[in-house]
């Protein structure tokens, strides 16, 4: 059961689920917040909110595919860290797409953080090529001069790139060249300038999205540096030594930002660990205050940590956190939530909302299975709490080779799905287990109504599975089984993976003529 939430608590992380590498603006008293979404679609949430801690997903920023080809995302690739910033009444997101033919780094803008946003415009090297590395930023100095920066690498190793730039055309204006190494940690990465008091500040990430992560920062009085290290750096780490399941580590990635009320904060992206050092959930996002020694340097929390709880002050001291709602889906609109996303460009016409009586969303399989990339037929929701159920009210009469049903989906290599198909002209439903190239099936259920539910029931360890149908007056309900939730972790995949678990419900076929499967409500339920 939840908890009252206490007033003037920061509870992290404020956005729980797969919410990584955040970058925050403000527009008076409007925060707006964006977020990395490799392979998925529609890409870059964007979040909103006026107290810092109680956050609304308002739209995304790419929903188009003329400004999200996906057809060559592998597994945790795609769109990379985004940074969000506000110039002239103007939204610019600049982020990268690493599986597009057409370039690297881009940004899309608008005049409303509501959308919708424009087509893309490709950050290029002053001769027209594409320019390599992660993580663009962008920054408008008072002189009217924009700025570029990136990962990029030398003969020094990596470090962090920065060029002028023409943002109408998007060609810089000078070679990238390297402005900081940062402090000698692995990965220095995700830049963000700001300009304060007379300096250039220069915030990045170093030692890897994963336990030692880490926030630093330098400054100089010159765009170009040289940039002298904080002597405190890093300015935010958690020390990995002492992991307690439950507790927040890889802290990191971050975006200074300073309140209408002229507090100090930053936003970073962590994970909560389930069970020792595993997270399955990603890397969420959290906040934490910041206040500056001195010296002139930004001091995180006080001691440098990210905690759990942390009290708010200035204009947000009375802020009361609600905890992060569920939610229901009959597909009775015509369009789909923004609670939803699909892998890669989906085919929509193998989804049909409104497809029984105005209602209910219809599914058509294709070869096309969750074991591989490209785009199954799948429709997901993040997982966002440890404790959860979902429920999902689904009619279907498959015939031989047609499969449907609800997953809990990390990558084509783990993942557990209930599984409704067709064995010797009877519909059965099971619990399939892919864990790295290990597969396993439970035992079939046989059911006799052509209306049932899929239930699965979420706790920090473990994913139970079941399915209930009406039985004559009756309900009969049969558990189908449980996987842990330690092989769904990041940890335990074989290959990169940046992304957390989401909730799907499915169709795929080996059919030439598939059967659809009618998905007539969805329910998330954090517990
Ligand atoms: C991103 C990098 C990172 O490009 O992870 O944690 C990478 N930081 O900055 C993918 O999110």
């Amino acid at each position: 059961m939840n908890k009252k939430p206490e007033a003037g608590i920061i509870k992290n992380p404020v956005i729980p689920g797969f919410y990584s590498d955040p970058s925050l603006c403000r527009d008076g008293e409007d925060y707006y917040a964006v977020f990395s979404s490799f392979e998925f679609f529609p890409g870059v949430p964007v979040f909103h909110s006026r107290d810092l801690v109680n956050w609304r997903q308002i739209t995304y920023c790419l929903s188009r595919r003329s400004q999200l080809e996906l057809k060559d995302a592998v597994t945790s690739d795609g769109i990379y860290a985004p940074t969000l910033r506000r110039h002239s009444g103007t939204w610019y997101m600049i982020t990268s797409n690493r599986c597009s033919k057409e370039g690297n780094h881009f940004y899309v803008s608008s005049p409303s953080m509501s959308g919708p946003f424009s087509g893309p415009v490709w950050i290029t090297n002053p001769d027209g090529s594409s320019i390599d590395g992660v993580d663009p930023s962008l920054f408008f100095d008072e002189d009217g001069q924009v700025y570029f920066s990136c990962v990029a690498w030398d003969e020094h190793g990596q470090g962090i790139g920065q060029a002028r730039v023409d943002l109408q055309s998007g060609r810089l204006l000078e070679p990238l060249h390297i402005v900081w190494h940062g402090t000698g940690g692995t990965f220095p990465e995700g830049p963000h300038t700001y300009r304060i008091n007379g300096w250039y500040y220069l915030m990045i990430a170093e030692g890897g999205t994963e336990y030692g992560h880490k926030v630093s920062i330098a400054r100089s009085r010159k765009i170009d540096g040289p940039y002298e290290s904080c002597p405190r750096n890093p300015i935010l780490t958690q020390n990995y030594q002492y992991v307690q399941s439950g507790c927040i580590q890889g802290v990191g990635h971050g975006d200074l930002f300073e309140a209408h009320d002229g507090t100090w904060w930053i936003i970073v992206h962590g994970f909560r660990t389930s069970l020792g050092k595993l997270h399955h959930l990603g890397r969420e996002t959290m906040l934490a205050p910041v206040s500056w020694d001195a010296d002139g340097w930004p001091v995180v929390s006080e001691n440098g940590w990210l905690d759990e709880t942390i009290p708010l002050h200035g204009a947000f001291s009375e802020a009361v956190q609600e905890p992060v709602p569920g939610f229901r889906d009959d597909f009775s609109d015509s369009s789909l939530s923004l609670n939803w996303n699909f892998l890669r460009n989906p085919d929509l016409r193998r989804y049909h909302l409104q497809a029984s009586r105005g209602k209910g969303l219809a599914l058509t399989g294709t070869a096309r299975f969750l074991d591989q990339e490209g785009s199954p037929v799948w429709l997901g929701t993040r997982q966002r709490h440890f404790d959860c159920q979902v429920h999902v009210n689904m009619s279907f009469s498959p015939g031989e080779g047609d499969e449907a049903g609800l997953t809990v989906y990390q990558t084509p290599e783990h993942h557990y799905d209930i599984a409704v198909t067709s064995e010797n002209g009877k519909r059965v439903c099971f619990l399939r287990k892919t864990v790295g190239d290990i597969h396993w099936e439970g035992a079939r259920i046989y059911i006799p109504a052509e209306e049932f539910m899929l239930h699965i029931r979420a706790s920090r360890t473990e994913y139970e599975f079941s399915v209930s149908f009406s039985e004559g007056d009756g309900m009969e309900a049969a558990s189908l089984g449980s996987g842990r939730t330690q092989l769904l972790s990041t940890e335990a995949m074989q290959y990169q993976n940046f992304t957390g678990t989401y909730f799907a419900v499915y169709a795929q076929s080996a059919s030439e003529q598939p059967a659809p499967a009618l998905f007539s409500s969805f329910e998330y339920c954090p517990e």
